[in-house]
C-alpha cells in the first residue's frame, strides 16, 4: 500500500523508526519486505508509513513526494504505483489505490505550473518561422499540432473551413483536443497559432503574439492529459475541458470585425448552429501573455465575474501584480463567444516592449518571452478551471 506525501505528513501521525523496526513489523504481519527507495507503509497495523532512505538503509525517514507526472521527475529505477502496492486484502488495495489516484491528483495539482515546459513548445513552435495563412510555415505549424496530438493519443479534431478573406479564399484550420470531465459542461481555453499575414516578408515569427500561448496551450494539455490518466475512467474531476488552437485570428490586410478572427468565428456559429455553445460554462482567451514584463489588463469586453474569478486564481498564488493594474477593451477572439452569450475573457497582454514597440514587428522573438510568465499563467489557467468547476 503506497500513500502520497499527503498522506504521511497531513493524516498519518508521524514517528521515526528504524529499517530493521519496520522489517519486523512487517515479518510480524506476513509483509512483503520492502526495498531501499520503495515507498512503505504499514499503516494499518504498525501506523508507520514513509519511505526508505536510499542513502541509508538504517534510517527510514518520511522523504519527499513520491508522485511523477508530467514535469514531475520520477526516481530513476523507482517502481510504479502498482508494483508498490503491497497490501493483502482486495478490498483495502483497491480503496488505497484510489485514494492514492485522488491524493496523485491533488499533488499534480499543487505544484506550480512548468512554465519551462510551456516556454520550450513555444521555442519549437516559433522555430517553425512564419506562419502566415497560405505560407509553408502554415503548413508546418499545422504538421506540428496534428503530429504532437497524435503522438500524445488526444481526442481531437481539426475544424478546416474556407474564409472570405482580401485576398480571395483561404483555407484555414481550427485545432481542437478534449479532456472529458465527469460534470456536465465544457470550460474552452484558447489561443491562436498563426502569425500575421501583412508581415510575411519580415520574418515575423510571433514568439509571444502565438507562439507562447500555443506553448501555454500545449504545456496545459500534458497537465490535463496527466490528471486523466489519473482516474479509472480517464475522465477529469470536474467540466471537460476543451482547447483551441485558432486560425486566422490576424488580419490579411488590415483589422476590421470581418477581416480578423476568422476561425473563432467560424467555430462560434457553428457551435451555435450544433447547440455545444450551450455547454460551454466559460471560454478563457490567452493572448500575447508570455511576455518577460508581464502585465496583464483587464479587457472590458469580457465577462465581469470571469474577470473577478480569474483575479481571484491569480491572487491565491500572489501574482496580483501581474494582472488587470489598467483596463483596456480589444476586439479579439472572445468576442464572437461573447456575443453568443458565453461568459468569455481575453487574457491579454497588451503592453509588449518600450510603448508596444515590439508588437507587430520582427522584434518579437523568444528572447522577449520568459518560462516564468508561463509559469504564472499557467498557475492562473488551472486554478481557474478548479475554481469555474466549482461554482
Ligand atoms: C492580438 C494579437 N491581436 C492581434 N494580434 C488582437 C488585437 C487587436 C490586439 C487590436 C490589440 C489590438
Ligand atoms: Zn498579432
Amino acid at each position: 500500500m503506497i500513500f502520497s506525501w499527503f498522506w504521511t505528513r497531513a493524516l498519518v501521525p508521524q514517528r521515526s523508526v528504524t529499517l530493521s523496526e519496520f522489517r519486523r513489523a512487517c515479518a510480524k504481519t506476513s509483509r512483503k519486505p520492502a526495498l531501499n527507495g520503495d515507498h512503505v507503509s504499514d499503516r494499518s497495523r504498525t501506523g508507520i508509513c514513509g519511505c526508505l532512505s536510499q542513502a541509508s538503509a538504517r534510517t527510514w525517514v518520511p522523504r519527499v513526494p513520491r508522485i511523477w507526472g508530467p514535469g514531475i521527475a520520477r526516481t530513476p529505477g523507482a517502481p510504479s504505483l502498482r508494483r508498490l502496492c503491497f497490501c493483502g486484502k482486495g478490498g483495502i488495495a483497491r480503496a488505497s489505490i484510489s485514494l492514492t489516484l485522488v491524493l496523485t491528483t491533488l499533488a499534480i495539482r499543487a505544484q506550480h505550473f512548468d512554465g519551462a515546459r510551456a516556454y520550450e513548445y513555444a521555442r519549437e513552435f516559433a522555430a517553425i518561422g512564419p506562419r502566415w495563412p497560405t505560407g509553408p510555415g502554415h503548413v508546418k505549424a499545422e504538421e506540428f499540432l496534428r503530429a504532437h496530438f497524435q503522438r500524445n493519443r488526444d481526442q481531437f479534431e481539426e475544424d478546416t473551413f474556407t474564409a472570405d478573406t482580401p485576398i480571395g479564399p483561404v483555407q484555414l484550420s481550427n485545432f481542437i483536443v478534449r479532456f472529458p470531465g465527469r460534470k456536465p459542461g465544457a470550460i474552452v481555453l484558447g489561443t491562436h497559432y498563426e502569425t500575421n499575414y501583412p508581415l510575411r516578408n519580415i520574418n515575423f515569427v510571433g514568439a509571444n503574439d502565438g507562439a507562447s500561448t500555443t506553448g501555454l496551450l500545449l504545456a496545459i494539455a500534458d497537465r490535463l492529459r496527466a490528471e486523466s490518466s489519473q482516474s479509472r475512467d480517464k475522465k477529469l474531476e470536474g467540466y471537460s475541458v476543451r482547447l483551441i488552437f485558432f486560425d486566422g485570428e490576424e488580419a490579411i490586410q488590415q483589422w476590421s470585425r470581418s477581416d480578423s478572427t476568422y476561425g473563432s468565428r467560424h467555430l462560434a456559429a457553428k457551435w451555435g448552429r450544433d447547440g455545444t455553445l450551450n455547454q460551454i460554462k466559460a471560454f478563457l482567451l490567452a493572448d500575447m501573455i508570455g511576455d518577460k514584463d508581464l502585465d496583464i489588463q483587464r479587457e472590458t469586453n469580457s465577462t465581469p465575474w470571469l474577470i473577478d474569478l480569474v483575479a481571484q486564481a491569480a491572487k491565491k498564488f500572489g501574482y496580483q501584480r501581474y494582472f488587470f493594474q489598467q483596463s483596456m477593451d480589444v476586439e479579439d477572439d472572445h468576442l464572437p463567444f461573447v456575443e453568443r452569450g458565453v461568459p468569455s475573457i481575453d487574457i491579454i497582454d497588451h503592453d509588449y516592449g518600450p510603448n508596444n514597440s515590439y508588437h507587430h514587428t520582427a522584434q518579437d522573438t523568444m528572447d522577449k518571452i520568459s518560462a516564468h510568465s508561463l509559469t504564472i499563467d499557467g498557475d492562473v489557467f488551472m486554478e481557474s478551471i478548479r475554481l469555474i468547476d466549482q461554482r
